[in-house]
């Protein structure tokens, strides 16, 4: 009896442990691109091969050989280029108070300490059924990508629910341009594969041009242990 009760306990706190999912998404589901987009934004496409792009500056060519996962990846350009461009990549809802949701994917950078450069970046929102209800930045990680081909990008967040306004986290791909381009090259490309989120299992994650992902719900994972 005591030996059931002792297992009872370690159920009781270990069933929090695994209420986490991870997902990942790689864009091999073309055409599929973006759920929403922010700012100077345009041109994105699901690419495969190798693809060649501008730079926006003297040396505007530059060559990804390929998809770091998989067969197809994320294209995406700034035109005009000015602000920050944001791809969102990912999306999550559902979440609570104090929920941790992790994230990460890569971006294309041969440039180090220069631009062109990505960083991963959050943002609020308020509606779970429309990603473009915006509200208010999440913060993110301040390292751009490294330089040095594809570069992993991360963060964490806790949510903040903000008393109830909020209701799920964008992920993006923010988008750094050379800031003073020739004028004939007012564009500069960028590409992005590879997603993955960790986030409770009560939340919901969704991909671009994904059926958002059921997750099991706190019931049917306390049916395991009956
Ligand atoms: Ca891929």
């Amino acid at each position: 009896m005591k030996k059931l009760l002792i297992l009872a306990i370690v159920v009781l706190f270990a069933t929090p442990a695994l209420a986490v999912q991870t997902l990942n998404y790689s864009w091999e589901n073309p055409p599929a691109t973006i759920l929403t987009s922010y700012g100077n934004l345009c041109c994105d496409t699901n690419v495969s091969g190798a693809q060649t792009g501008s730079q926006g500056y003297g040396n505007p060519d530059y060559t990804c050989a390929g998809a770091v996962d998989g067969t197809y990846y994320l294209h995406v350009a700034e035109e005009p280029i000015g602000g920050t461009p944001e791809a969102f990549v990912a999306w999550v809802t559902g979440l609570l108070e104090g929920d941790i949701v992790e994230a990460m994917f890569y971006g294309y950078d041969i440039t180090p300490g220069a631009s062109p450069s990505l960083r991963i970046w959050g943002g609020y929102t308020s509606d779970p059924n429309d990603v473009d209800s915006y509200h208010g930045s999440a913060g993110g990680n301040s390292d751009y990508t490294a330089g040095t081909g594809w570069d992993l990008v991360s963060h964490t967040w806790t949510f903040n629910a903000d008393g109830g306004n909020h209701d799920g986290l964008t992920i993006k791909a923010r988008l750094y341009s050379p800031s003073i381009p020739l004028r004939d090259q007012d564009h500069v490309d960028f590409w992005v594969d590879d997603v993955t989120v960790t986030a409770p299992d009560h939340a919901m994650i969704h991909f671009p041009g994904a059926v958002p992902v059921e997750v099991e719900s706190w019931t049917s994972i306390k049916a395991l242990y009956r």
